[in-house]
């Protein structure tokens, strides 16, 4: 498989053949976050921007492996994130989902030992590094926020429905349109426990060069909302068409690392 081509329905071992891939190393993600846990007393997260993206020129996109939100190039820096434990600024550029074939998986991280029915990620890259295509060469070139979301006797979340709206025109892959939304709406109002560890992309080639931060606060989606995800297209209007009915790697081993939490 070439690194446009890989799959979720390839095996591990596969992944690990793509040229130049990391997938097979020793610091990857997504991990389980299991109970014993270090405490590190972490400043709290300062978040600029999230809310007021209405001129930054989002546009939500079926890149054929999720439903993503992208910052225009030119609006990028306007929304960063420090604090939190993080050494430094960090850009927001795109946050994206990870779903599953049905609500008992999906969550790409596990937290001791269970799934959740979503995981929102939003992307950054470290301020001092310039360039996303810089910071991807250093260890703590990404900082990448993780969120759950629960269907258990959820309503329709109302943040979502711009969001969810505009999949039914982003079936195919390479399809996008401008969305009027702010990163706040999908992230929950809590951001004040959570937990870090230091990992990897969760995608080929899954290189080493993200800090990793999954809040421990749970956002509600209902089950209807979710479908929508998973009926999007892999392939173009014209090609075999295979939906993305899930897009989560399994969890990969914590081998030397250590988890931190920001509570006692
Ligand atoms: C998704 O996950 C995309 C990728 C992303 C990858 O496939 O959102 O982004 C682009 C630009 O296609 O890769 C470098 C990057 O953000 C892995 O991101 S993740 O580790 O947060 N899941
Ligand atoms: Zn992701």
């Amino acid at each position: 498989a070439s690194e446009s081509s890989w799959s979720y329905t390839d095996s591990a071992e596969s992944w690990n053949m793509i040229p130049n891939s990391k997938c097979g190393d020793k610091r990857q993600s997504p991990i389980n976050i299991p109970w014993e846990l270090e405490y590190s007393n972490y400043s709290p997260f300062e978040f600029t921007g999230y809310d007021d993206m209405q001129a930054y020129g989002l546009r939500v996109e079926n890149n054929g492996h999720t439903a993503q939100i992208n910052i225009d190039p030119s609006s990028i820096g306007h929304t960063k994130v420090s604090g939190g434990g993080l050494a430094g600024t960090y850009i927001a550029i795109q946050l994206h989902f990870h779903w599953g074939r049905n609500d008992l998986e999906g969550s790409e991280h596990t937290f001791r030992g269970h799934h959740h029915a979503l995981e929102l990620h939003v992307v950054h890259f470290k301020e001092s590094y310039g360039t996303v295509s810089e910071a991807v060469k250093h260890d703590d070139g990404l900082a990448v926020l993780g969120f759950f979301f629960t269907t258990n006797d959820a309503e329709e979340n109302e943040n979502l429905k711009p969001l969810i709206d505009s999949l039914d025109t982003i079936t195919f892959q390479g399809q996008n349109k401008s969305i009027d939304i702010n990163f706040s709406d999908l992230m929950p109002t809590s951001t004040t426990h959570f937990y870090r560890y230091r990992g990897s992309l969760t995608t080929p080639t899954c290189d080493e060069v993200v800090v990793w931060t999954i809040f421990d606060h749970v956002n509600t989606i209902s089950s209807a909302q979710i479908k929508k995800f998973r009926e999007l297209y892999e392939g173009k209007a014209n090609e075999v068409r295979h939906h993305i009915a899930w897009n989560y790697r399994p969890t990969q081993s914590l081998l030397h690392r250590t988890v931190y939490k920001n509570y006692q």
